[in-house]
């Protein structure tokens, strides 16, 4: 795709829409940023972008809010960020008009030399895309770990070469927009119910996650969990050939788990890869993710030895059920990446002692029985804060919990937890909701606890 020249409508000035600016720069596009909150100011989003260099004859813009008619008549593309509903009346317009539309992911991609490995799933994302990315590190030297991990695709892809490897973390958000995405070796870990605010309907949020490998042939691999209804139905539709990973089944070909340990099989045969008390990761869901990654870097023909020495010394990721500190004989963990019940029902369920549970944020218009059914005696008491509080308290009662507490700020949150919570026991923030509404992101929500949490006296 040739971008020289062309007037390119980049929607959004977060992280994704700065780098595709930048990218489409160097191209030679003709951009103009654009950003729906009225509250930005031009002088904030040039700040954000920061120095760039704009070639002879090429122009680059701000614009804040609407659109002006006569830019969107001139317009050869638009790039949206993954924020951005590819369905508002906005985006419908820009459609209208047959102005083609890309994802900041899909815009990289064009200019994309190397290999591409791809993983998305509603959970356990960032801990396979991280680990991954630390095996093909041990294996080869042009590594890029990018995508929703936080690292936009459009900021490292000019880097890539023909013998690199791009590691992408993709969500659903993001592979909306994808047309010609294609990775070699794709995996979709488990799809349950998330974002449906955004996709409306499951079978919506079912399909943008299907379509990671849309563009796959058979000579391909699509790494699929096993125990998921979605992903096992799915490799009988599959573009690429289908490996599954299995946490409660025996397979004769692919990895599962059994007795502790990991296995792979081919054609009925199992060979004994190693047992999960080598590893630092915790609970069930790590396995299925450490399969996830063993079996994508074992389709690109990485030395097994190389991909299991990775992960006998690989360590949680930020915010993913991460230990904060011990005060007074009370564990914290940050689990800030919960950000939907599935995600915080797995930390729930790693939990050992008693736990105050830090719960509530941005409403996904998700529910929340089932969250609430698996604290099974072990949360001991719920603390709520954000949009969804209230909704929460609602669905603890009807489910028999009564020992919740509603509050205005994280550090009021805390503060009760520190108060109430004893020796032996244990704070868990693990949220089941985005952060969205009152922090920037997950990142910012966490960091703000762990701070919290190592001033408590
Ligand atoms: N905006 C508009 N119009 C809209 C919506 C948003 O102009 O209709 C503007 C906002 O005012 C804001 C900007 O867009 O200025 C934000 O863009 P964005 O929401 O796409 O956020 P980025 O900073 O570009 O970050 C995105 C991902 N965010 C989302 O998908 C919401 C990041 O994933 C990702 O790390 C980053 O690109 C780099 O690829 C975060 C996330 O929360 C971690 N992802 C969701 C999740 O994991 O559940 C999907």
């Amino acid at each position: 795709m040739d971008f020289n020249k062309k007037k390119v409508l980049v929607v959004g000035s977060g992280k994704s829409g700065i780098a595709a600016v930048k990218l489409l720069l160097a191209a030679g596009a003709n951009p103009y940023l654009q950003d729906g909150n009225t509250k930005l100011t031009q002088e904030q989003m040039k700040e954000k972008l920061g120095e760039v260099t704009i070639g002879e004859g090429q122009n680059l813009g701000f614009i804040i809010g609407d659109v002006e008619e006569e830019i969107k008549g001139q317009l050869d593309y638009v790039v949206l960020s993954p924020g951005v509903p590819t369905d508002n009346d906005f985006v419908n317009d820009l459609r209208d008009r047959n102005i083609p539309i890309l994802g900041e992911i899909e815009l990289a991609f064009t200019f994309e030399q190397g290999d591409v490995l791809a993983i998305t799933g509603t959970n356990g994302k960032t801990t396979t895309t991280t680990l991954l990315g630390e095996i093909m590190k041990n294996y080869k030297e042009s590594i890029y770990v990018v995508g929703n991990i936080g690292n936009p695709y459009t900021d490292e892809v000019t880097k890539t070469e023909k013998t690199s490897v791009t590691v992408a973390e993709i969500s659903s958000f993001q592979l909306e927009t994808v047309h010609s995405f294609r990775p070699v070796v794709s995996a979709i870990l488990n799809v349950t119910p998330d974002h449906l605010d955004r996709h409306h309907t499951m079978e919506n949020y079912v399909k943008a996650k299907e379509d990671i490998a849309r563009n796959q042939t058979k000579a391909e691999i699509c790494v699929l969990n096993y125990e998921d209804e979605y992903t096992r139905e799915f490799a009988a539709r599959c573009q690429a050939t289908p490996v599954f990973f299995a946490s409660a089944h025996e397979l004769e070909d692919g990895f599962y788990y059994k007795d502790e340990c990991i296995f792979k099989a081919v054609a009925g045969k199992s060979e004994r890869l190693m047992n999960i008390h080598e590893m630092s990761l915790l609970g069930i869901h790590n396995v299925e993710n450490v399969m996830a990654a063993i079996a994508m870097a074992d389709a690109y023909h990485v030395p097994m030895d190389t991909i299991l020495d990775t992960v006998r010394k690989f360590k949680a990721v930020e915010h993913r059920i991460e230990y904060v500190d011990t005060k007074n004989g009370v564990d914290y963990y940050n689990d800030s990446k919960g950000t939907n019940p599935d995600a915080a029902i797995k930390a729930v369920r790693a939990m050992i002692k008693p736990t105050y549970l830090i719960g509530g944020g941005y409403d996904k218009q998700s529910t929340y029985d089932e969250w609430i059914e698996s604290f099974e005696g072990k949360v001991k008491a719920l603390v709520l804060l954000g949009q969804t509080a209230e909704a929460i308290a609602e669905c603890a009662k009807r489910h028999g919990f009564e020992n919740y507490v509603l509050v205005d700020s994280l550090q009021e949150a805390v503060d009760y937890c520190s108060a109430h919570a004893t020796e032996g026991e244990a704070v868990l923030l693990s949220p089941a909701c985005a952060s969205w509404g009152m922090f920037p992101n997950y990142e910012v929500r966490g960091n703000m606890f762990k701070d919290m949490v190592r001033a408590i006296k």
